[in-house]
C-alpha cells in the first residue's frame, strides 16, 4: 500500500469481503476478462470512430506494455488531463493495468491546480491534449514541467507535441515485443486493495484533497451502482460531462460499461446541439448529467425535434435538483429521472424506479449498498430527531477512511470511528430517502463543479487593492449558484471585476470556472458574535442581489 493512503481497518475490510463487496480482483484484470468475453460488442463511439472490446483490448495492451516500459508502472501517479476522446478510456484502463494511478485532473485546470496536484502527488506522468477549447496544453506542459522534477513523461492526445513529449498516437501504432514488454508488466501486479485511481475532491480548504479509491472499492462502486441504475450489458451511456469526474468515470459510468459489455458515446461537451442528435443516432439509454445541463434542455427550442425516446435514464446529480425542473423533466422525457446524490469520496445516494413519482422528484434517493452506514447529526455529533436536518456522515465499502496524505485535514475530516463528515445538510423524508437541505462546508456548487471559497480567497489576497475578501455563493436560475466575492479594498485603492479576473487567470493561472462572478465592494466585512466574518449574512446579501439583478432584466 502506497504511503500516505488510510486503509480500512482489518475487521471492516474483512467484512467487506465476507459480504461479497469487496471481490479478490483488480480493475485490471476484471476489465481484461470483460473486454475479452465481449471482443465483438461495440465499446465506444467517439467522433467518426467506432471500436470494437476487441479493438480497445488491443489497444489497451499495447500502451500498456508501452507504459510498464518506461516505468509508468506500480503505484506510479499520472495526471489526466483529457477530455472526452477514446485515448481517456485506452490510457485509463492502461493505467489500471500496469497498477499506475490516474489523478483525474480536468481539462478545464490550469497551471495552478496542475502544478500543485502534480507536485503533491509528485506525478511521473501527465496527459494532455495538443489543444482544447482553443487552450494550449502544450505550452503550459512546457512551461511547467521544469518545476516538476518526479515527472519524466508527456504524453499528448493530438499531433502537436513539445521537445521531450511523447505523442500518444505514436505509442498506439508502435506494436512493442511482447515478450520482453510483458515481462515488465509481469514483474508488478496491483493487489485489489492497491489504489487504483485518485480522484479529487470538491475541496473545502484550499486546493482540492486527494482521494484513494482502491481496486476493489471502485470496482464495487461502479457495479453496485449499475445493479440500483438498471444499467446492464444493452446499455448505451451517454458522456457529455468532463470524462475524469467521478460520476461519469465509475457511477456506474465507462468503468461500469466495460465491466459489463456496454457501449460508451462520448460527446465533446454536454452542449444540446452536440448531444441530442447523438442521442438519437446512437440510440442512448443512460445520461449522467449535472442539474445545470438538464435546465439548458428542456428549454433548448430544437429539442422536440429530435427523437430523444431512447433515453431509459436519466440520472441527475452534482448539485440540488429542485422539484420544479424535477417535474418538468418529467413531462419532457418520462418516467426517466434518478436523483444521484454522490460524491467522490464514496457514498453514492440515489431514487429507485418504483419510487412514487413525488419522491423521485422530491428526494436525493438514499445509499445504494447495504454496507453503508449513515448518521444525520448535529454539531455536537448527536444524531438529530427524525425528520430534522443535519449534517449527514458516512462510512461503508465504498467510502473513503482519509484523503491523501492529509493527516490534519483527516482529523476534522472523519469522526474518531471512521465516519466521513460529508459537509451536507440533509433531512430524512417519510419515504426514508434524503433530501439534501444544504451544507456546512465553505464552498460554492457551480452547477455541479465544486469552488473552495478558502482556494479563491487566499489568492485574492494576493491582489494588491484586496485588503480583506469573502467569497459566498449567490443564486443562479441555471448553474445553481456562481461566485460572489465581497471585497475590502486597500485604502484609497479600487478594484474592478475585469481586474480581478485579469489578476485570477493571468497571474494565479486557475481554472476559469473558479472565477467569482460577481464582485461587491464594501468598508466593512459583517461579523458574527465571535468577530469571524459572517457569510450567512453575506449569502443573504448575494441572494438579494441577484433577485434585484433578475428583477432588473425581467
Ligand atoms: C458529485 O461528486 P463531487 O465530489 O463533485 O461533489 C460532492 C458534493 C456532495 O457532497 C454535495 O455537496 C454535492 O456535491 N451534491 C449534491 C448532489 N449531488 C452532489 N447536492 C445536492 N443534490 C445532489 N443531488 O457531485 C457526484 C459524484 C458521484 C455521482 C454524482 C455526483
Amino acid at each position: 500500500m502506497l504511503s500516505g493512503v488510510v486503509p480500512w481497518p482489518e475487521d471492516f475490510a474483512e467484512r467487506y469481503r465476507a459480504q461479497g463487496f469487496w471481490e479478490d480482483v483488480t480493475l485490471g484484470d476484471a476489465l481484461d476478462r470483460a473486454m475479452a468475453a465481449n471482443a465483438d460488442r461495440l465499446a465506444v463511439v467517439e467522433g467518426d470512430r467506432r471500436v470494437t472490446y476487441a479493438e480497445l483490448h488491443g489497444l489497451v495492451d499495447r500502451l500498456a506494455l508501452h507504459l510498464a516500459g518506461r516505468g509508468i508502472a506500480d503505484g506510479e501517479r499520472v495526471v489526466f488531463q483529457l477530455p472526452n476522446v477514446l485515448e481517456f478510456v485506452i490510457a485509463y484502463v492502461a493505467c489500471l493495468k500496469t497498477g499506475a494511478i490516474p489523478v483525474t485532473c480536468l481539462p478545464a485546470h490550469r497551471h495552478a491546480e496542475i502544478g500543485h496536484l502534480a507536485k503533491f502527488t509528485a506525478a511521473r506522468a501527465w496527459l494532455i491534449p495538443s489543444e482544447f477549447r482553443g487552450f494550449d496544453y502544450v505550452g503550459m506542459a512546457a512551461e511547467l514541467r521544469g518545476e516538476l522534477p518526479h515527472l519524466t513523461e508527456v504524453f499528448v492526445v493530438g499531433d502537436r507535441a513539445g521537445t521531450g513529449m511523447t505523442r500518444l498516437g505514436d505509442l498506439l501504432a508502435t506494436p512493442l515485443e511482447r515478450t520482453v514488454a510483458a515481462q515488465a508488466l509481469e514483474t508488478f501486479r496491483p493487489s485489489a486493495d492497491d489504489v487504483a485511481v485518485f480522484q479529487l475532491s470538491g475541496g473545502t480548504t484550499g486546493f482540492p484533497k486527494v482521494i484513494p479509491r482502491t481496486h476493489a472499492d471502485y470496482r464495487y462502486n461502479s457495479l453496485a451502482f449499475a445493479a440500483v441504475t438498471d444499467f446492464d450489458r444493452e446499455t448505451v451511456l451517454l458522456v457529455g460531462v468532463p470524462i475524469a469526474h467521478n460520476f461519469p468515470l465509475a457511477c456506474p459510468g465507462i468503468q461500469a460499461a466495460m465491466l459489463l459489455g456496454a457501449r460508451i458515446v462520448l460527446a465533446p461537451s454536454a452542449d444540446p446541439d452536440v448531444v441530442f442528435p447523438l442521442i438519437e443516432r446512437e440510440r442512448v439509454t443512460w445520461i449522467p448529467a449535472v442539474p445545470a445541463t438538464v435546465i439548458t434542455w428542456l428549454n433548448h427550442p430544437r429539442r422536440a425535434r429530435h427523437d430523444l425516446s431512447s433515453i431509459r435514464t436519466l440520472a441527475v446529480g452534482g448539485s440540488r435538483l429542485n422539484p420544479e425542473p424535477a417535474r418538468a423533466v418529467l413531462r419532457a422525457f418520462g418516467p426517466v429521472l434518478t436523483q444521484v446524490f454522490g460524491m467522490a469520496e464514496g457514498l453514492l445516494c440515489t431514487t429507485r424506479r418504483d419510487d412514487p413519482e413525488d419522491v423521485v422528484v422530491g428526494t436525493q434517493g438514499r445509499p445504494m449498498s447495504p454496507g453503508d452506514e449513515i448518521r444525520i447529526v448535529d454539531d455536537e455529533g448527536l444524531d438529530v430527531p427524525d425528520g430534522e436536518v443535519g449534517e449527514l456522515i458516512c462510512r461503508g465499502p465504498y467510502t473513503l477512511r482519509g484523503y491523501y496524505k492529509a493527516t490534519d485535514h483527516n482529523r476534522v475530516a472523519f469522526t474518531g470511528d471512521g465516519y466521513y463528515r460529508t459537509g451536507d445538510l440533509v433531512r430524512r423524508h417519510p419515504s426514508g430517502n434524503l433530501v439534501v437541505e444544504g451544507r456546512k462546508k465553505d464552498l460554492i456548487n457551480r452547477g455541479g463543479e465544486k469552488i473552495s471559497a478558502e482556494e479563491i480567497e487566499n489568492l485574492m489576497l494576493g491582489h494588491p487593492a484586496v485588503l480583506n475578501v469573502a467569497i459566498v455563493a449567490m443564486p443562479d436560475p441555471v448553474l445553481g449558484e456562481r461566485a460572489c466575492a465581497f471585497v475590502v479594498p486597500r485604502p484609497g485603492a479600487t478594484l474592478t471585476l475585469d481586474d480581478l479576473t485579469r489578476f485570477l487567470v493571468e497571474e494565479r493561472r486557475i481554472a476559469k470556472f473558479k472565477l467569482p462572478e460577481r464582485l461587491e465592494l464594501r468598508e466593512r466585512l459583517p461579523t458574527t458574535a465571535v468577530g469571524k466574518v459572517s457569510k450567512r449574512d453575506l449569502r443573504d446579501e448575494a441572494r438579494r442581489l441577484a433577485e434585484t439583478a433578475d428583477g432588473q432584466r425581467a
